[in-house]
């Protein structure tokens, strides 16, 4: 048994997220972390919202509400959400907790004793029509890179570079769009990246980040090959992790606080102290992140995006505080979900919101699918088509409707109870067989965190259960031979457990339902072992059942056109 430290990427406070952020980090999480779970390990799945920076005032101000009032609400409404979802967080923080600013200010002290963090005056950006410091990535404009117009001033979104504002041609305010910029002087705090260059790399090289999907460690290697800079990580701003006053007494009374690139990773740390400050007594956070043993193994979810921050400046972050800081082992990035080959986009509403999609449809019609076609190795389109072909094809007629057709036929002519029969025979051993190999390679894939094969290889094991029951036919058996058919269907509701068992992590409420037909003790929701599933004797004839409602409802040409009707479709594509 080993102990897991997941975490997916912290959505941001000022807004409701789209599928696509939900596939690119939190879902994946939650389907890797249960599957861990159910194969008996020790897991911590932290996340949080990420609550600082400007968007987050700017919401606020938008929403005419103070930024603590408008960051507690959304973080409510966000995990509401979250919940919806089932998102399994062991912890769902928020990085304006105390826990987070102190473990910040912590993080800030080490840095500077060690000689990593230097106070600098420097010229920024201000917008004389705005009235304001412009944070970086409220200044847009040309990257001097690809091109792209619409690039931020701290990243452009379109080649993953880092950005200075003074970098963008053609600069404006992204507030009110103004090109009346003036630059001015003021101090702020600097990370010293080019210092920790040399063991950010060595660090990359001894652990293993070659293991890591090539997207992660592509973009990580080349960051450090276009060298690391020095960064601010202080701003004027009024909603923050504050500058500590003992050390910086100078920068504390300009009120500056630090920029949330800064605090946001380390609250990966924070939520851990908030869940453990929960419970003190029995749940410790220290173990997890400080001096952690080899036990512990660390696997970081997100989208393409934000690679850049996790496998080089928060381990630069951790390695310059010189103390024993558990450091990532594995990242999981993903590339974008599109809606209909243009992007989702949260500021133009475009494409289907976390909130929309629940108050649509079950969690699981959109677990199944987003996992089953997530980002991994490209981008991927999200289109109603495609949605409710797999949805129809996959969850209804190859799971749920066999689901159904066993336990309603079985009661019809056994009764309540799975019906005794003959021994298993040829058929079932081949069954079995194919069963095993099939549950090794979903394995197999679930370990390496191939979450596309992995829902292939879950739509085989289902597949298999149609074709034995084809291959049977016991709606035919019955009539010339009963121990025969009531051994298949015993045969088929010890795969129904099954297939409730394995499907656990993709989607969790129809597996329950799944589940709960059968009277058994306890939840057995514990993986099976290839002995076990050849056996398939999980469920004991004479164990009572109920039929569940049908699990998957399909959708209908109906469906879909009113789909697009409320959601746009293609004609909106960028
Ligand atoms: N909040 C994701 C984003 O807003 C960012 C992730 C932080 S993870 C420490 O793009
Ligand atoms: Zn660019």
């Amino acid at each position: 048994m080993a102990r897991h430290l997941i975490t997916s990427a912290l959505p941001y406070i000022n807004g409701i997220k789209h599928l696509g952020n939900m596939v690119g980090s939190m879902l994946p999480a939650d389907v890797y972390a249960r599957y861990l779970r159910q194969r008996g390990h020790d897991v911590l799945y932290i996340c949080a919202t990420d609550e600082h920076g400007t968007p987050a005032e700017l919401a606020a101000k938008e929403a005419g509400l103070p930024v603590d009032a408008f960051c507690a609400q959304q973080h409510d409404a966000q995990k509401a959400i979250y919940d919806g979802f089932e998102l399994s967080f062991d912890y769902f923080g928020r990085s304006s907790s105390a826990e987070n600013r102190d473990i910040t200010q912590h993080f800030a002290r080490r840095l500077k004793e060690n000689g990593f963090i230097e106070e600098r005056a420097i010229r920024q950006v201000y917008s004389l029509d705005d009235e304001r410091f412009l944070p970086d990535r409220y200044i847009v404009g040309t990257c001097p890179h690809c091109g792209y117009d619409k690039a931020r001033g701290d990243q452009c979104e379109n080649c993953t570079r880092v950005l200075d504002p003074t970098d963008l041609i053609d600069a404006r305010s992204a507030i009110s769009g103004s090109s009346r910029l003036e630059v001015r002087e003021t101090k702020h705090l600097f990370l010293l990246q080019s210092k920790l260059q040399p063991e950010v790399e060595g660090w990359l090289d001894t652990n293993g980040s070659k293991e890591w999907p090539t997207l992660a460690s592509s973009i990580a290697h080349k960051w450090l090959t276009e060298g690391l800079q020095d960064r601010a990580i202080t701003r004027d701003l009024e909603w923050g992790v504050p500058v500590p006053a003992d050390v910086w007494p100078e920068l504390a009374a300009e009120g500056k606080v630090f920029y949330v690139w800064f605090d946001a990773p380390i609250e990966y740390i924070g939520a851990t102290k908030e869940w453990a400050d929960v419970d003190p007594e029995n749940r410790d956070w220290k173990s997890w992140w400080y001096e952690a043993d080899d036990t512990v193994r660390y696997t970081e979810f997100m989208a393409k995006d934000n690679v850049p921050f996790h496998t080089v400046m928060f381990p630069a972050t951790q390695l310059g505080t010189r103390e024993p800081w558990k450091k990532v082992d594995y990242v999981k990035a993903f590339n974008w979900l599109n809606y209909y080959g243009g992007k989702f986009s949260t500021s133009q509403r475009r494409g289907v919101f976390t909130d929309a999609a629940l108050d649509l449809l079950p969690a699981d019609y959109w677990r199944y699918f987003l996992m089953a076609n997530a980002p991994e190795s490209d981008d991927t389109s999200f289109t109603w088509e495609l949605f409710a072909s797999s949805v129809n094809k996959d969850l209804a007629d190859t799971l749920g409707n066999f689901v159904n057709r066993v336990l309603s036929f079985s009661r019809k002519r056994f009764g309540d109870t799975v019906p005794t029969g003959r021994e298993a025979g040829e058929a079932e051993a081949k069954l079995g067989e194919q069963i095993a190999e099939l549950l090794a390679e979903y394995e197999e894939h679930m370990d390496a965190l191939q979450f596309r094969k992995a829902a292939q290889a879950l739509r085989a094991l289902w597949s298999a259960g149609n074709s034995y029951l084809e291959e049977k036919a016991p709606w035919l058996e019955i009539k010339t031979d009963q121990d025969g058919a009531a051994l298949t269907l015993r045969t088929a509701m010890n795969l129904i457990h099954l297939y409730s068992v394995i499907s656990e992590p993709f989607i969790p409420a129809s597996a329950r339902a799944m589940r709960e037909a059968f009277s058994l003790e306890g939840d057995n929701a514990q993986w099976v072992t290839a002995d076990h599933a050849r056996a398939l004797d999980a469920v004991p004839a004479g164990t009572p059942f109920t039929v569940p409602p049908v699990l998957f409802a399909k959708i209908t040409e109906e469906d879909l056109e009113s789909y697009r009707e409320r959601f746009g479709g293609t004609e909106q594509a960028a």
